[in-house]
């Protein structure tokens, strides 16, 4: 699988390393992530030019046009993500969408709506458990 994973950058970089270790389960599963950098722990957000973002959101939405699945992690609220997820769900994307629900309550935009799957976990092993059912 072609697989889009989203996670929040400007959000916050607090779960980036949740992210990686996602990314990694994936790629175990030899499946291509088309979006690794989103794990990439030196990826600072203040670095970012903004004349870099035009460019950075052309690659995006093609890889998501390109991708067969989009799995994203939302307990790190992110508006780039939530677009994403509206983008994909306006392209007939499988989505599945995973948060800590001790941490976070995820908006009632997408947890209402029942387009997605979404996967509410309390620890990482329910996380990966669930996760490791979609890419198995
Ligand atoms: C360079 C290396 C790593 O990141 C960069 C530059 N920034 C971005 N590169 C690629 N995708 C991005 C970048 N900034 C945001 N996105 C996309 O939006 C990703 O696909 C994420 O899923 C989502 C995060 O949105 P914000 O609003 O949290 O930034």
């Amino acid at each position: 699988m072609k697989i889009y994973f989203a996670g929040s950058i400007r959000g916050g970089r607090t779960d980036a390393a949740l992210y990686q270790r996602m990314i990694a389960a994936m790629k175990q599963h030899h499946h291509l992530v088309l979006t690794e950098h989103i794990g990439d722990l030196s990826l600072s957000m203040l670095e970012q030019k903004e004349d870099a973002d035009e460019r950075i959101y052309q690659q995006d939405i093609a890889w998501l046009l390109e991708s067969d699945i989009l799995i994203a992690e939302c307990t790190c609220p992110s508006l780039g993500v939530g677009y994403e997820l509206a983008y994909a769900e306006a392209h007939e994307k499988l989505v599945h969408i995973f948060y800590n629900s001790e941490r976070s309550a995820l908006s009632a935009m997408l947890r209402g709506n029942s387009y997605f799957t979404v996967h509410p976990y309390a620890t990482e092993e329910q996380l990966f458990d669930q996760l490791e059912e979609i890419i198995s």
